[in-house]
Parts: structure tokens; C-alpha cells; sequence
């Protein structure tokens, strides 16, 4: 009789637990509880990488895709480069293909050290509420059409809320990972500025960064010197707030892709890799010209770019050697992310080929010390606070 009872007793404990199990089920089954694997993407306090991430918003309404991370270079603690594979893309509207990632998503991780200065700045901004923005934000289209028309800096700014004054910008559902100077040498090119600020703005507002556009424009009449004018806006954005990354950006590049990230990883960056107008292939291996990220320290370690390339060509060599000497490797995105298309257009009054850039080529690592940063000597003549960018004029002696 007793071992009956207690037989019985199991035989009750048994059946409590499949209900259980099976109300369990029916709960997860139908009534949508959040699955762990979902996750959008990961949270900055979290130092872990993950491995699937559900991209929903990237390529359009009624399909998704799973992206798998692969881990591509791993040094001790300092930040990874991750490359985003896609595995399988099911799109269910017709429409939404236009927007549909055909390569790989490129992205970095951000290393312990940038998180530190990251998390200081949080405080500064008492914005401690926020977290951290996903480090894939979350709504990228892929590749992208290029807007070819221009309108003036208002409808920019109008088209483009959140924008504010002298074309800076920061998510406001997230504390940003990267803040980020652009850098644009500029001289008599407006209709391009406006198709650019067009295609760049919306871009680098998905991107989540916390931007400004910092326009530098040479006084006639000294020959243009892009390099020099580089230099200044690298000076100008860090007066005015504590980037930590700086883009430096051809006024007749439209990017084509919202993947080529503008922000600053480990090593300094090639962005725009693939152009048109070269059949998007990179015509020389060190080729440094167009669009190209660097960080901060690595800009002081280099003492920023040469200040005596007057006229076209050879300055962006020039840096090359310095990357390369200061122990740094130019990285670029893959060449389907990395793509551009050049506004067509003929060569300025201003900005002839420089005879000099030959022997100037020859001397970089001489000069590098004491011809960059630290000599860098120019007159601001005008702050143009633009709904779209701060325009600085600038004279510049040619000596
Ligand atoms: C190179 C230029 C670069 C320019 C690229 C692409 C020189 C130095 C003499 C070898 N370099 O020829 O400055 O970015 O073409 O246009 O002219």
C-alpha cells in the first residue's frame, strides 16, 4: 500500500512537471515572448561581440536578414574589425530590393580604450539616461542612388531635421560611439558643396554619428592647397569640441554605399577606395586621395599632412609615407562598400598640376618632423555659421 502511495505520489510530481513544460511551450509558441537570439545588435556596455544579429529596417519592410559577424583581426584588447557577411536575403516586396544590402556590412568595434573616452564624454553631456548606440547602426540601407541635384544649404537643412546650425549633428535615441570632424578643402564649388551636403547629411545621420561639417575655403590668390587646408579644419574642429576622429572629404565625392562607416578604426582609412571615374578600382596600391579617416592621435603622431603641396596632386603620397613611417597600415572597406561616384568636372583656375610635387615626394620622411601641424600658419578671415556646415575662410601665403 505505501509503495503504491508513493508510486502515485511520482506519478502526480511527473504529470505537475508536463504541464508545466507544455503551458511553457503554448506561452513561447504563440504568444511572442522576445527570443534571447534576436537581439537588434549589441549595447556598448556590453564587451562582447555577437554573433547573429536580426537586421530588421535594413533591407525594407517584410524581409530580414541574419548577418553573421566573423571576427577578422583580434589583437589583445585593443578594438576589432568586424566584417558582416550576409547569409541570406529573402526580400518579400518587390520595392524593397532597391535598398537591399548586396555586400558585406563593414563596421568596427570599438576598443576598450575609445569606450573609456566615450563613457567620460557621456558624463560631460549628462545624458546618462541614453545608452550607447548599437555598434551596427541600425538603419543602413546598403548601396545608395547619389542625389545629383543641388539646393541651397536651407532646404538641406530643412529636408534634414535635428540638423543643427553649422552642420553638426547627433543621434538623440543614443549616445553616439564616435565623434567625428569632416573636413571638406573647398574653394568656388558651391553646386557641388549642395549635392554633396545632400548626400552626405541623411547618411551620416543613419550612421548615428555625432558629426560636423567643417568647410575650409582658400582666399585667392595663392595656388589651392588642399593638404594645408586639411590641416586647418583638423585645427578649427578640435577648438571648437573634443572629436576624436577626423574625415577628411573631396568636395566632388558623393558616397554610395551607407556601410563605408565615417568613423575612425584602429588603423587610418582609405573610404573612398572605389570611384567611378576609375572603373571602381584602386588605380595604385598607396593611393590616399579622396575620402580618408584618421584618429586623432594617429593625425599628431603623423604631424597631420604636408603644408607645402601647392596646386594638384602628391599631397595625399606624401601622407601615405607618413602613415607609413609613424608605423601605421592604410585600410579601406571592401570595394562594393567603398564606392563613390566623382561629380564631373574640369580642373580649376588655381589648381594646375604642381611641378614640385616630384622632389617634394622625395623628401617626405626629411620633412615630415617639422612641415605639418606643428608650422601650420594661416589668417582666418571669415566664420560662416551655414544651416549645413561652418564655413572658414582662410588665407593661406604661399612661400
Ligand atoms: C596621383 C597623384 C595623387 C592623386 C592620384 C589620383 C601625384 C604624385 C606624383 C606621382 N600623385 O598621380 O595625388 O590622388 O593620382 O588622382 O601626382
Amino acid at each position: 500500500m505505501l509503495t503504491h502511495c508513493i508510486k502515485y505520489r511520482y506519478f502526480n510530481v511527473i504529470n505537475v512537471v508536463i504541464l508545466i513544460c507544455l503551458i511553457n511551450f503554448c506561452m513561447y509558441r504563440f504568444l511572442d515572448f522576445p527570443k534571447s537570439n534576436t537581439t537588434p545588435a549589441t549595447n556598448a556596455n556590453s564587451k562582447s561581440s555577437v554573433n547573429i544579429i536580426r537586421a530588421s529596417g535594413v533591407t525594407g519592410e517584410g524581409s530580414q536578414s541574419l548577418l553573421t559577424a566573423h571576427k577578422d583581426t583580434i589583437k589583445g584588447n585593443s578594438s576589432l574589425d568586424l566584417k558582416f557577411k550576409q547569409q541570406s536575403i529573402k526580400p518579400t516586396l518587390a520595392s524593397s530590393t532597391s535598398l537591399i544590402p548586396k555586400s558585406d556590412i563593414a563596421t568596427e568595434a570599438v576598443g576598450k580604450k575609445r569606450e573609456e573616452t566615450t563613457e567620460a564624454s557621456e558624463k560631460s553631456q549628462n545624458t546618462s539616461i541614453l545608452q550607447f548606440c548599437a555598434i551596427i547602426p541600425p538603419k543602413l540601407y546598403g548601396p545608395l542612388a547619389t542625389y545629383s541635384h543641388s539646393t541651397n544649404f536651407k532646404e538641406i537643412a530643412k529636408a534634414n531635421p535635428g540638423l543643427q546650425p553649422g552642420g553638426r549633428s547627433k543621434p538623440t535615441e543614443c549616445i553616439s560611439r564616435h565623434r567625428v570632424a569632416i573636413v571638406i578643402p573647398y574653394r568656388n564649388r558651391e553646386e557641388h558643396l549642395q549635392i554633396l551636403l545632400n548626400n552626405l547629411h541623411p547618411m551620416l545621420m543613419r550612421q548615428q554619428l555625432d558629426y560636423g561639417i567643417f568647410v575650409i575655403d582658400q582666399a585667392l590668390p595663392t595656388r589651392f592647397n588642399r593638404a594645408m587646408l586639411m590641416n586647418i579644419g583638423y585645427a578649427e574642429a578640435m577648438k571648437r569640441y573634443n572629436y576624436q576622429c577626423a574625415v577628411f572629404h573631396d568636395v566632388d565625392l558623393l558616397p554610395e554605399n551607407d556601410r563605408n562607416i565615417y568613423s575612425c578604426p584602429e588603423m587610418p582609412r582609405h573610404l573612398s577606395a572605389a570611384i567611378d571615374k576609375f572603373r571602381y578600382r584602386l588605380p595604385y596600391a598607396g593611393i590616399y586621395g579622396g575620402v580618408s579617416a584618421v584618429r586623432k592621435d594617429q593625425f599628431e603622431k603623423m604631424n597631420g599632412f604636408s603644408n607645402m603641396f601647392f596646386g594638384w596632386g602628391g599631397e595625399d603620397d606624401d601622407m601615405a609615407t607618413r602613415i607609413r613611417n609613424s608605423g601605421y597600415k592604410i585600410t579601406r572597406y571592401p570595394m562594393d562598400i567603398a564606392r563613390y561616384r566623382m561629380i564631373k568636372h574640369t580642373r580649376d583656375k588655381g589648381n594646375e598640376l604642381n611641378p614640385q610635387r616630384y622632389a617634394l615626394l622625395k623628401t617626405t620622411s626629411k620633412r615630415m618632423k617639422t612641415d605639418g601641424l606643428n608650422s601650420l600658419n594661416y589668417t582666418v578671415q571669415e566664420v560662416d555659421e551655414q544651416p549645413t556646415h561652418l564655413r572658414i575662410k582662410v588665407f593661406i601665403d604661399e612661400k
